[in-house]
């Protein structure tokens, strides 16, 4: 494999890990845990994973487990930092015992199923520390939850002598870990199953889980990205940019970025939930703002667009929930689309009907058919950012007629997503991932199962993290997926009250009306502590005391 010149020299960084990750370890067990919802429902659920306490390591005396091979997928979207998981699961199992190995299953939470897998040996993993990208083993949507997938993974874990599986996922994946460990647990295999939180959108957090790794990475690289255009933007002043940002849900990316590189707009689809507002509001909002800059004679600027924000809309969001149900339904499984959306269409109620029709036809149909395989609309597939600048163009012409605007509104649009799941970890993710890994050893290691790998403390420096886990029942509820209602890990969105969006709402009048654009540049990852070093505004803000 050829190698860039910054690939070889960061192959030498050696991420740093939390003291009590140094050497041996000791356990301290907090209480019994319940679930953040519905307690008796997961509770009847999970009989044998419920109510574990959260568990944190200390330095210990003398190291814990014995011999245990372990298996680990990368399950979902790609994030930077996952080869930084792994390497340090290697390392951390390693440390336990040399001749433990770490199988690596393909494509996915399918290479489990399928039996498709690869030993990681140490030549393998010395290629992919602290770089971006799955590829070591790849990543896929597969979704565990059936007993049949269950049973056919013991088969190869049995084969190969694995004793525990590491998950690295989102909220879905480490939903299915959670049932996997329970199945596990339940048949007495002797299998552990331990999860790791990943994902770019930030949405897998809460008050164990102080963040998802890959989202520090990620929003710097959007974030180098906007400041660049940004700064084109106020040396041409001709053109409104229109970005729509990653994340599939929550807008903690797009507020993220605009926290980093204060845009003249920033929509957070959560704000527009609450608020109730329509489409036709939130183009009014945004041909305002434009009005009023042209006015000053600055026909240019930046919108932040988070890319889940068609599902915030109160009537887009009911007519989704209910799109779902009908798609749910078995005889839509052997239709073809036209059929799909015909049947779909006569199963609406009068309402949603209306707002269906009232959608262009590229967006109705793509809220009509492809759901990712856990259900969810591919709202990545969806180009809001067009939808928003020609209704904008629309009201702005409207406008002009009624002597309310004059100006130029020349647009560009940018969608940012796959331009950051894959870039070389940032310093705090590369520490966070390797960290993260070797934490997952050690409760293994402690024969822990239905736990995720849990860092916090994160703002303070690396040595001063606080390692354990949490039992994923704690973080779960009951919500209505795909017809159905499930157990699932509570979803984090953006809260109105936090911090990150508070602040954001202090400042935003003055970046609309002003040109108050932040450049933050590249990810450095040798320089100044205060360039190389910093966490994502989002967690300070977050974490201030
Ligand atoms: P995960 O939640 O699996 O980490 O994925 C996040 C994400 O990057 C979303 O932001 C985006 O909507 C989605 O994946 C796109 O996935 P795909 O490339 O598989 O369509």
């Amino acid at each position: 494999m050829e190698k860039s010149s910054l690939q070889i020299a960061r192959a030498s960084y050696q991420p740093k890990l939390p003291k009590a990750l140094l050497g041996p370890v000791a356990v301290q067990e907090g209480a019994p845990t319940q679930s953040v919802g519905d307690q008796a429902e997961i509770k009847a659920l999970f009989p044998n994973t419920y109510g574990m306490p959260v568990v944190e390591f200390v330095p210990g005396t003398r190291q814990t487990g014995a011999a245990v091979n372990v298996g680990v997928i990368l399950s979902g979207g790609q994030a930077p930092g996952g080869h930084n998981v792994i390497s340090g699961l290697f390392d951390g199992i390693k440390a336990l015992n040399p001749q433990n190995k770490l199988y690596g299953f393909l494509m996915g939470p399918g290479g489990l199923v399928d039996h498709k897998y690869v030993e990681i040996t140490p030549e393998l993993i010395d290629e992919y520390r602290n770089t971006g990208g799955f590829d070591i083993i790849g990543s896929g949507r597969t979704k565990l939850e059936e007993v049949d997938q269950f049973e056919s993974g013991l088969q190869i874990l049995r084969q190969l002598g694995i004793g525990a599986l590491v998950i690295i996922g989102g909220d879905d994946s480490n939903t299915n870990a959670c049932v996997l460990a329970e199945y596990y647990a339940a048949k007495k295999y002797g299998i552990q199953v331990i999860g790791c939180p990943k994902t770019i959108d930030g949405d897998l957090k809460n008050a164990q889980i102080e963040t998802s790794f890959g989202f520090d990475t990620a929003t710097k690289t959007y974030s180098e990205l906007i400041g660049n255009i940004e700064r084109d933007c106020n040396s041409a002043r001709k053109y409104w940019h229109f970005i729509k940002l990653m994340g599939r849900s929550a807008s903690h990316i797009a507020l993220e970025c605009a926290l980093q590189t204060q845009p003249n707009i920033c929509l957070v689809s959560e704000e527009v939930e609450a608020l109730g507002q329509s489409l036709d509001e939130i183009v009014s909002y945004i041909a305002d703002v434009v009005a009023a800059r042209a006015a000053k004679g600055m026909n240019f600027g930046t919108v932040l667009i988070p890319e889940g924000l068609i599902e915030f809309i109160p009537s887009i969001k009911k007519l989704i929930a209910q799109l779902n149900d009908v798609l749910a339904l078995p005889e839509t499984k052997e239709m073809g689309r036209s059929e799909t959306i015909d049947f779909a269409k006569s199963h609406l109620s009068a309402e949603n009907l209306a707002v269906f029709n009232s959608l262009p036809v590229g967006v109705a149909r793509q809220l009509a058919l492809d759901r990712d395989p856990h259900g969810n609309v591919q709202v990545s597939l969806i180009e809001t950012e067009k939808l928003l600048s020609t209704m904008v163009a629309q009201k702005l012409e409207k406008m002009k007629k009624e002597g309310l605007y004059s100006g130029k509104f020349s647009t560009l649009h940018h969608f940012f997503g796959y331009e950051g799941r894959c870039a070389a970890p940032s310093n705090f993710d590369a520490d966070y991932c390797y960290s993260l890994g070797y934490n997952a050893s050690r409760l293994i290691a402690c024969g822990k199962t239905g736990y995720m790998s849990v860092i916090r403390n994160t703002t303070a420096p690396a040595a001063e993290w606080i390692a354990g886990g949490v039992p994923i029942t704690m973080m779960m509820n009951l919500e209505r997926r795909s017809g159905k209602v499930k157990p699932v890990i509570r979803k984090a969105l953006v809260e109105l009250d936090g911090a990150p969006f508070k602040y954001f709402a202090a400042h935003r009048e003055r970046w609309a009306a002003e040109t108050c654009f932040v450049y933050p540049g590249a990810i450095q990852y040798w320089g100044p502590s205060e360039v190389c070093d910093q966490p994502t505004k989002t967690l300070k803000l977050e974490q201030q005391k």
